[in-house]
């Protein structure tokens, strides 16, 4: 039985995409766009369905347009996007048969997933679906540690009637209709399962509660070339990706020895939804450096914007995308098809590495020179800026003496290049 769940994980070559394309975007939207202050407001303030129906009944996201959005996206060199198809709070992005809880029944009245899909498409992005197995509007999913209603003084009266098996089979009939009628989707992102949370006699939820088997069964009997996301709690399928959550790992993420394909999520501001009041967004700098620290370790960067309710990416979302816009033009050759490098990179740099094609980030201007360990003895032909293509010379061990004053300086096995003292214009310099 355990070999044949894992005769369910996609063979490598079906992922050569994914780790080609190292840079996609995230898109959380739903009713929580409207409060505008965190996709777990729900949870957080513990709001009740009679007091979260209010951004139902005004969900008219009059301004959507998701060519816009797909657009913005391409520009920013992102190649593939993965939308909330539906998220916590259990509102549908499409027009499922399944509940009456989706956006055609609000004021806006029209699917948003369609023209979202073919918007991205059009762009050349490949698109993924996110779907979250937590849902706190389903009237059969049981209240558990997370749930809105876990304080409530008759918690546990809450779960008679809730039965979580038909629950597990709304999920696969609605994963069914996303994995039927939206053509190829190249990405499921499940979200997500805690097994061993317990709290006031209320228990956590893992594969057994959302039949996770049989849930990956249906995606792969449908999309048989998915990629679909370790996030199911099924210790027995090797996961098609592993995805570390606002998190840098300290080096490739291993499982059972072997480097794993991965992908980090991130957010441009600390919230997933929009959140109007916050004030952590991240600088050029960091944004950047999130996309080389994870290509320098052989990951991908999936970059979320939250959308307000009228449909736009606010003036913030759009300035952080045009920071990704203005270093890919330039730079996208050190991601795309790049990977770790065996080399260990100098003090405050990521080296990563395409072939014989060697990308060294630097994301700390030093003074003149940088030594590159490894890289001595006619290693290297030729090195340039990637940002203006102008040529970076190196310093011959004669004069790196005369500079140094001392002999300990010069190593065989290493490379001094020369930079200029001002640190170019561009966020992060990388040198080819
Ligand atoms: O969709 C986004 C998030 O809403 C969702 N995953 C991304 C992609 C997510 N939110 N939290 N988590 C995943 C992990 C769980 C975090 C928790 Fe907690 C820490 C749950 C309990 C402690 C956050 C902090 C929620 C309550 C306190």
């Amino acid at each position: 039985m355990a070999s044949d769940l894992r005769s369910l994980a996609l063979p490598e070559e079906k992922k050569a995409w994914f780790t080609h394309d190292r840079l996609g975007m995230f898109v959380h939207w739903g009713l929580y766009a409207l409060p505008g202050r965190h996709e777990w407001i729900k949870n957080y303030e513990q709001i009740d369905d009679q007091n979260y129906q209010a951004y139902f009944d005004h969900f008219d996201p009059d301004l959507y347009d998701p060519a816009d959005w797909a657009r913005r996206a391409k520009a920013a060199g992102m190649k593939y996007v993965v939308l909330t198809t539906k998220h916590h709070e259990g509102f549908c992005l499409w027009d499922s048969k399944h509940t009456d809880y989706k956006v055609t029944n609000t004021p806006y009245g029209k699917d948003l997933l369609r023209p979202f899909v073919d918007a991205f498409r059009a762009e050349g992005l490949r698109v993924g679906f996110y779907y979250s197995l937590i849902d706190w509007h389903h009237p059969d999913f049981p209240v558990d540690p997370h749930h809105p209603q876990r304080n409530a003084p008759d918690a546990a009266k809450r779960n008679e009637g809730r039965d979580v098996t038909r629950y597990a089979a709304y999920m696969r009939d609605q994963v069914r209709e996303l994995l039927t009628d939206f053509g190829k989707i190249d990405v499921i992102w499940f979200d997500f399962s805690y097994p061993q949370r317990e709290l006031n006699g209320l228990k956590g939820k893992g594969h057994r509660d959302w039949e996770s088997e049989a849930l990956v069964r249906t995606v792969r009997e449908l999309q048989p070339d998915i990629i679909i996301n370790n996030r199911l709690d099924l210790a027995g399928l090797p996961p098609d990706i592993v995805t570390p959550e606002q998190y840098v790992p300290r080096a490739w993420p291993e499982r059972n020895g072997k480097r794993v394909t991965w992908e980090a999520c991130h957010t441009l501001s600390g919230s997933w939804g929009y959140h109007r009041d916050e004030a952590t967004w991240k600088s050029p700098e960091q944004l950047v450096q999130l996309l080389i620290d994870n290509v320098a370790m052989g990951g991908n960067l999936l970059m979320n914007v939250g959308p307000t309710a009228r449909g736009t990416l606010d003036h913030r979302a759009k300035a952080a995308l045009d920071v990704y816009a203005d270093w890919m033009t330039l730079n996208a050759r050190s991601i795309y098809g790049c990977t770790e490098s065996k080399l260990p990179a100098p003090r405050d740099c990521r080296y990563t590495q395409n072939g014989n094609r060697l990308y060294l980030h630097i994301f700390n201007w030093p003074f003149r020179h940088i030594h590159l360990d490894g890289l001595g003895g006619g290693k290297v032909e030729y090195a340039q800026f990637l940002h203006d293509g102008s040529e970076v010379k190196w310093l011959p061990p004669s004069e790196l003496t005369l500079w140094s004053n001392t002999e300990m300086e010069v190593r065989s096995d290493s490379l001094t290049l020369e930079l200029p003292v001002k640190k170019p214009p561009v966020v992060v310099p990388v040198i080819e």
